[in-house]
C-alpha cells in the first residue's frame, strides 16, 4: 500500500519548513514520481570566499578546544540522528529513492559513525619513539589539519556526509560540505540534526563549524581551489575525481578520493550457492544497484555457472520493484530518467558485444520514476562494457576455469574498490585475500561487496582514488603529522654521530 503521507509532510516532519523549501532556482525532485519537492535556494559563488574565510575563523577556535569536548558534540549529533532517524530516513527515501530500509540504515550508519568519532576523540594517539640520542625522547603528536571540505554523492546523500564530519570535527576541522546537486534536501534535513546537537552543546563550539553550501560545478571548483581548505574528501564518479584530485595536488592540498567500483564475486565450485545467490541478489540490486560497491561482474567457475545463473534468473523473476515506500519493496527508482538512459545504453553494448540479457525492461511502476527490472547480462569475456561502472543493477556474468584466471579477471578493471569470494575451500579463500589475490581496497569472504559496516576503513585502489574513509586509522587523513624531539638532558649531542664542535 502506498503511504498516505504527502511529500511536503516527510519534509516538513524532518524540520524543513516552507521558507527552507521555496525561493531558489535549484528544482529538486522525487524520483519515486518526479515530482517536483523544492526549489532551493544556491549559495551564490561570490559568497563563497566568506564561507571559508568563515571556516578558517572556526579552526582558529576549534582546534584549540580539546578533542574529548569536540567528542561530546559528535555524541549529541548521534543523540539528535537517533531521535530524527525516522523522519530523516523518510526523506532519504523521498529524495534518493532508496527502500524504506535502506533509507534508514543509512542513518544508522550516520549514528554508529558518530559512536566510533566519540570513542575516537579519546583515542587520538600517537607513537612514543626510542630515541638513538642518550637522554632524548621521539614522539609523534597529531594535529588538525584545517578546514575540510566535504563534497557528496546523490546514492549515500547523508552517510557518507557523517563519516567524514564526525571525524573531521574530533580531529578538530570544520567541515564545509556541498552535497549532490539532486540530493540537497537530506542535506538540510541533516543540518536541522546538527543545529538542535549544537545549540545543546554549549558556547564553546565557534560559529561556521559546519557550514552547507548547495550549488554546481563552481561552489565545488571553490572548495577544490582555495589553499585555505586543508583536506577535500571528494565522493562520486572518476570524471569527478580527474579534476579534483589534480587541482588539490596542484596546490599541494590533501584530498581523500572514493570513485568508480567495478565489484566483483568470484563463485568456487566448493561455494555454498544459495548463500551466494541472496548475497548476489542484494549485492546487485540493492538500492537498485546504485552503490559504489553494488556488484557488477560475477565471475563463476564454469562447473556451476549454468546452475548458477538460473538460479539467478528465477530470484530475479520474483523481485519486487516499485515504490519505495512500500512495504515489500526491494528496488526502488534509478535517480533520474537520464541514468536509466544509461543502463539502457549499457544493456545494448553489452548485447552488441556478444552478451544475452534478462531483464533490464522499463517498467512504470510509479508514474513520472525510473523502474526497470534488474539485469543479468551472460557475457563471453570481460569486454569493454563490462569494465565500465555503470550506475545502475546491471550483473555481468563470466566463466573461468582456474582461480588464477579468475583472480586476473577480477584485477583487471579500472576501478579497485570492493571484492569478494564465495568458496568453502581454505586455500582459495587465503589466496584471493593475499597480496597476490584482489587488488581491492576492500575483500570478502563468503559475504558481498557491498554493505560495509564503519568500523573499517572504506575505499579503494586505482581509478577508485585512493582515499580511506570511515573507520581503522582512516581519522589521520583529517590530521597532520608532527614528529617531536625533546632533549631531557644538558648535552647536544647530533644524530649519526656527526661531530660539529664550535
Ligand atoms: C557508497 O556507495 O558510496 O558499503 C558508499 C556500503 C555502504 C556505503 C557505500 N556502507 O555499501
Amino acid at each position: 500500500m502506498t503511504p498516505t503521507r504527502t511529500h511536503t509532510d516527510i519534509l516538513n516532519a524532518a524540520g524543513l519548513t516552507a521558507t527552507d523549501l521555496a525561493g531558489g532556482d535549484l528544482a529538486v525532485h522525487s524520483p519515486i514520481d518526479g515530482a517536483e519537492i523544492a526549489r532551493l535556494r544556491q549559495t551564490p559563488a561570490a559568497q563563497m570566499p566568506d564561507i571559508i574565510a568563515r571556516a578558517q575563523s572556526a579552526f582558529k577556535v576549534w582546534r584549540s578546544v580539546p578533542a574529548p569536548r569536540r567528542g561530546e558534540l559528535v555524541r549529541l549529533l548521534g543523540e539528535e540522528l537517533r531521535a530524527a532517524k525516522d523522519a530523516l530516513g523518510a526523506v532519504v527515501t523521498l529524495e534518493a529513492g532508496k527502500i524504506t530500509s535502506e533509507g534508514l540504515g543509512e542513518v544508522q550508519e550516520m549514528i554508529d559513525i558518530c559512536d566510533f568519532a566519540v570513542g575516537l576523540s579519546r583515542q587520538l594517539y600517537g607513537l612514543t619513539i626510542a630515541s638513538e640520542r642518550p637522554g632524548h625522547r621521539m614522539m609523534e603528536t597529531w594535529h588538525p589539519m584545517g578546514p575540510t571540505a566535504v563534497i557528496t554523492a546523490f546514492n549515500f546523500p547523508v552517510a557518507v556526509w557523517s563519516w567524514n564530519t564526525a571525524l573531521a570535527l574530533v580531529c578538530g576541522n570544520p567541515v564545509i560540505w556541498k552535497p549532490s546537486e539532486k540530493t540537497p534536501l537530506t542535506a538540510l534535513a541533516s543540518m536541522v540534526a546538527f543545529q538542535r546537537a549544537l545549540a545543546r552543546f554549549g558556547d564553546d563550539a565557534p560559529e561556521g563549524l559546519v557550514q552547507l553550501v548547495i550549488g554546481g560545478p563552481e561552489t565545488g571548483a571553490a572548495l577544490v581551489e582555495s589553499p585555505a581548505v586543508a583536506v577535500v574528501s571528494a565522493t562520486g564518479s572518476t570524471r569527478m575525481g580527474r579534476i579534483v584530485g589534480p587541482k588539490v595536488a596542484q596546490r599541494f592540498g590533501r584530498s581523500i578520493l572514493e570513485l568508480g567500483g567495478n565489484n566483483a564475486m568470484i563463485v568456487a565450485p566448493s561455494a555454498d550457492l544459495d548463500m551466494a545467490v541472496r548475497a548476489i541478489v542484494f549485492s546487485a540490486v540493492g538500492t537498485a544497484g546504485q552503490r559504489c560497491t553494488s556488484l557488477r561482474r560475477l565471475i563463476v567457475h564454469n562447473s556451476i555457472r549454468a546452475e548458477l545463473v538460473e538460479k539467478l534468473k528465477t530470484a530475479y523473476a520474483t523481485l519486487p520493484v516499485g515504490d519505495p515506500r512500500d512495504a515489500g519493496t526491494l528496488v526502488g527508482p534509478l535517480i533520474d530518467a537520464d541514468s536509466l538512459a544509461r543502463m539502457l545504453a549499457a544493456l545494448e553494448q553489452a548485447r552488441a558485444e556478444g552478451g544475452q540479457i534478462y531483464g533490464g525492461e522499463r517498467c512504470d511502476a510509479v508514474a513520472g520514476g525510473a523502474y526497470v527490472t534488474p539485469a543479468i547480462a551472460d557475457m563471453p569475456g570481460q569486454s569493454a562494457i563490462v569494465k565500465t561502472e555503470t550506475f545502475a543493477p546491471i550483473l555481468y556474468v563470466m566463466g573461468y576455469d582456474t582461480l588464477e584466471d579468475a583472480i586476473d579477471l577480477q584485477n583487471d578493471v579500472p576501478q579497485g574498490l570492493s571484492s569478494c569470494i564465495f568458496t568453502l575451500n581454505l586455500r582459495e579463500a587465503e589466496a584471493f585475500l593475499s597480496a597476490v589475490g584482489s587488488d581491492c581496497g576492500i575483500a570478502n569472504v563468503n559475504i558481498g561487496p557491498s554493505g560495509a559496516e564503519i568500523g573499517g576503513a572504506f575505499g579503494g585502489e586505482k581509478e577508485t582514488g585512493g582515499g580511506r574513509e570511515s573507520g581503522s586509522d582512516a581519522w589521520k587523513a583529517y590530521m597532520r603529522r608532527a614528529t617531536n624531539t625533546i632533549n631531557y638532558s644538558a648535552q647536544l649531542p647530533l644524530a649519526q654521530g656527526v661531530k660539529f664542535d664550535i
